[in-house]
């Protein structure tokens, strides 16, 4: 019985070295090691030995199924590692290459310019005002001298939620809610940047826009302060050689009224096709603050003055950015945002 035992062992020990396959070690450990295997089947043969040799044959089984137990355990782990270099030769890994790269996110041209607009006004001790986009016909129209059958309020058709509410037109109901709390505090000195609606819908207008409006107001503001940081602005934004010039306008809240141009950032100043051979480009509309609109949100107009302006974000970009067609703004492409990053 113990020469039995030791062929099974000799048998197993060549099996167990020769399996080539993690599943043909299990089928090998099974015959030998398993209920019905090999060692089980000598085993069971015990009860016909004389009884002094039974503990013999039973500590030699043992041994040997321990040992048997270690050598499947052994050839596992060698197949397993086989079998794994064996997958990655396979797969062609290349452990060396770099990463793929995470792709950062970045701020949408408009916002970038209009962040840009604001930081250069920040510089000149201006603090940014924002309010809701929805807003009533007071706030809107009425408080900046546009009374309802006013003619001018055809130049800004919105979009009315009831006859009183509507989406805002202008960022200026944002410097009225401004008046309103602070008067007679002054100096006011504020932005107001964010999203406008009108109805208009071609190549250089769209429905929802982006302004920066500000307002100054204080002891003796003149036309003067009004061009001197609008120069400012202009050489900040586009350049240290920039003039400004300004030409007579109208503007129901803001009387002289005035439209602002400065030097063609395409020639010069030279004259080419963008600047109609002028010389200059339109940026921006301003004023001094109509008597009337200070007076009814809390001003004396006898005794404080102020200037007003308003830009288009759009505008600006469009001009800073050669950028030809304001709707390239919205239409959520990236190849266009990823230029601006
Ligand atoms: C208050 C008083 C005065 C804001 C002003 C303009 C001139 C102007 C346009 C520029 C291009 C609008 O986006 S645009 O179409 N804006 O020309 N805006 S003065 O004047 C104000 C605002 C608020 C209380």
């Amino acid at each position: 019985m113990k020469e039995k035992l030791q062929a099974i062992a000799d048998q197993a020990r060549a099996e167990i070295s020769a399996a080539k396959t993690q599943d043909a070690l299990k089928q090998v450990q099974i015959r030998y090691l398993g209920k019905k295997g090999a060692m089980t089947s000598v085993l069971r043969g015990m009860g016909q030995l004389p009884p002094e040799e039974r503990p013999l044959v039973g500590s030699l089984a043992n041994k040997i199924r321990d040992e048997l137990t270690a050598l499947f355990a052994e050839r596992q782990n060698e197949l397993r590692q086989e079998e794994r270099l064996a997958q990655m030769a396979k797969e062609r890994l290349d452990v060396t290459l770099p990463g793929r790269p995470l792709e950062l996110g970045y701020l949408h041209p408009l916002t970038q310019v209009m962040d840009e607009i604001a930081e250069i006004f920040l510089g000149m001790g201006f603090t940014v005002a924002e309010g809701p986009e929805v807003e009533t016909d007071y706030y809107n129209f009425e408080a900046l001298n546009l009374p309802k059958d006013h003619p001018a309020r055809e130049m800004q058709d919105s979009f009315y939620f009831t006859p009183d509410m509507l989406l805002r037109t202008h960022t200026s109901p944002v410097q009225v809610h401004t008046m309103e709390k602070m008067a007679p505090q002054v100096p006011v000195r504020i932005i107001a940047p964010g999203k406008v609606y009108r109805r208009d819908d071609d190549a250089t207008h769209s429905p929802m826009f982006h302004q920066v409006e500000g307002l100054v107001i204080d002891h003796h503001i003149s036309l003067a302060d009004l061009k001197g940081t609008l120069l400012l602005f202009a050489q900040q934004m586009f350049g240290p050689h920039q003039q400004v010039r300004l030409r007579p306008s109208f503007f129901p809240f803001t009387e002289p009224s005035a439209e602002v141009d400065i030097t063609c950032m395409v020639c010069n100043g030279k004259g080419c096709r963008t600047c109609k051979d002028t010389g200059w480009i339109e940026i921006l509309g301003s004023g001094m603050v109509h008597p009337r609109v200070l007076e009814m949100s809390g001003y004396d107009p006898e005794e404080y003055t102020g200037f007003a302006f308003g830009m288009g974000v759009e505008r600006i970009a469009m001009l800073k950015y050669g950028v030809d067609d304001l709707r390239l703004f919205f239409l959520n492409d990236l190849r266009l945002a990823r230029q601006f990053r």
